[in-house]
């Protein structure tokens, strides 16, 4: 896989591109000192309300920090906006307080605190072109009321057009036959959130002819592994040893393992009966190469190749909160960085390549 070696400079704010050796935002507020001659990664979270955006945002950051240290780097945040908002709203509920958060409000509310991006270093990092640069992550949450009702000006939302990648999440509690199926086995959970087919409607409405590269992820993973201690088909197909959903990805990231993940899991969403999303992403987005492909079967080379839209399987606390607790066994994240590794290994970021 290859990625562009020359960097241009964005606008962390609209993730639009500025002029060349610009030192401010579009409004004028200033950027890091290096920000020029880094590579910037525009990342913004979508779903419906309570599909898990905001947990998934506070884990991924988190975890960020601890693959860092594997490569000797640190994660910063990059302006003191990023390190008081990520700690109040993200760090202290769910690290400190073991409760989860808050409803994010709608950006148009004074007090939506994720109107401005979280800024992250991510250190430098040595391209493909053997030049050595520095990286930045720049991360959106959003409000799962905003994509369900679009705010009346589109602008409010506009940097989805200009995203490297939108992280799509989708709850499987919605699919009321899972839900069913694990009444007893989980601890009641809330059910707010509207139909993950709309607010996919919806983001495509705002999009228009744009298409940023789209994660299309099962949140909530842990709820689906629990099904494999049921009885009955589900128990079956979750509790395949061979299957690569299985298997946590652990501090790596392997793109061909991924490309597995990618078909087993459109194979389960369509098993849960999810065909309409499945085909909404398929219409509007185009039908990927491995689609095609039955579940296990061999990948040739020649069709592994980077695709506008991917799927993948998240966990951000391993395990169903009890009422506003959560589990008492801590929080234990499955394969919650393969999204956004999915666009930093192409530029050596978290890859043996790039130290
Ligand atoms: N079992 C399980 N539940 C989760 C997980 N992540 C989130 N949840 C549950 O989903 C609820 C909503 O999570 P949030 O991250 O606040 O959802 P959101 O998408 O940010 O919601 P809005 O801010 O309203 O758009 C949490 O309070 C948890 O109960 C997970 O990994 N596993
Ligand atoms: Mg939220």
């Amino acid at each position: 896989m290859t990625a562009p070696v020359t960097p241009v400079v964005r606008d962390p704010y609209t993730f639009r591109e500025l002029a060349p050796g610009a030192t401010t935002s579009a409004d004028g507020r200033p950027l890091p000192h290096d920000w020029t001659d880094a590579h910037v990664h525009c990342v913004t979270m979508a779903g419906a309300r309570a599909s898990g955006k905001s947990l998934y945002t506070a884990v991924m950051v988190k975890q960020l920090e601890e693959l860092a240290s594997q490569f000797n780097r640190v994660v910063e945040a990059a302006d003191d906006s990023t390190l008081e908002r990520y700690r109040a709203f993200y760090e202290a509920p769910l690290y400190r307080e073991m409760k989860h958060m808050p409803a994010t409000p709608p950006a148009s509310t004074a007090d939506a605190y994720q109107r401005d991006p979280l800024i992250f270093s991510l250190g430098r990092w040595t391209g493909a072109d053997g030049a050595s640069r520095p990286h930045y992550l720049v991360f959106r949450d959003v409000a799962g009321e905003d994509l369900e009702n679009l705010p009346s000006d589109p602008e409010e939302l506009g940097f989805f057009h200009a995203a490297d990648l939108i992280i799509f999440l989708f709850d499987p509690l919605r699919v009321e036959q899972i839900l069913t199926s694990l009444r007893g086995i989980i601890p009641p959970q809330s059910l707010t959130g509207g139909d993950p087919e709309d607010v996919l409607r919806n983001l495509f409405r705002l999009l228009g002819p744009s298409r940023p590269k789209l994660a299309v992820t099962i949140s909530k993973f842990d709820t689906l592994q629990k099904l494999s201690a049921t009885k009955g088909q589900w128990a079956e197909i979750m509790g395949n040893n061979g299957a690569a959903f299985r298997r946590d990805s652990g501090w790596g990231y392997d793109h061909n393992d991924q490309r597995l993940l990618h078909m087993e899991i459109e194979s389960l969403l369509r098993f849960m009966g999810a065909d309409r999303l499945v085909n909404l992403i398929g219409q509007d987005y185009g039908w990927t190469q491995d689609s095609a492909h039955p579940v296990g079967q061999h990948v040739a080379e020649q069709h592994i190749r980077p695709d506008l839209w991917q799927y993948f399987a998240v966990s951000a606390l391993g395990e169903s909160p009890r009422g506003e607790q959560l589990s008492r066994h801590g929080i234990a994240p499955y394969r919650v960085l393969d999204p956004v590794r999915s666009i930093l290994a192409p530029y050596g970021v978290f890859e043996e390549s790039g130290r």
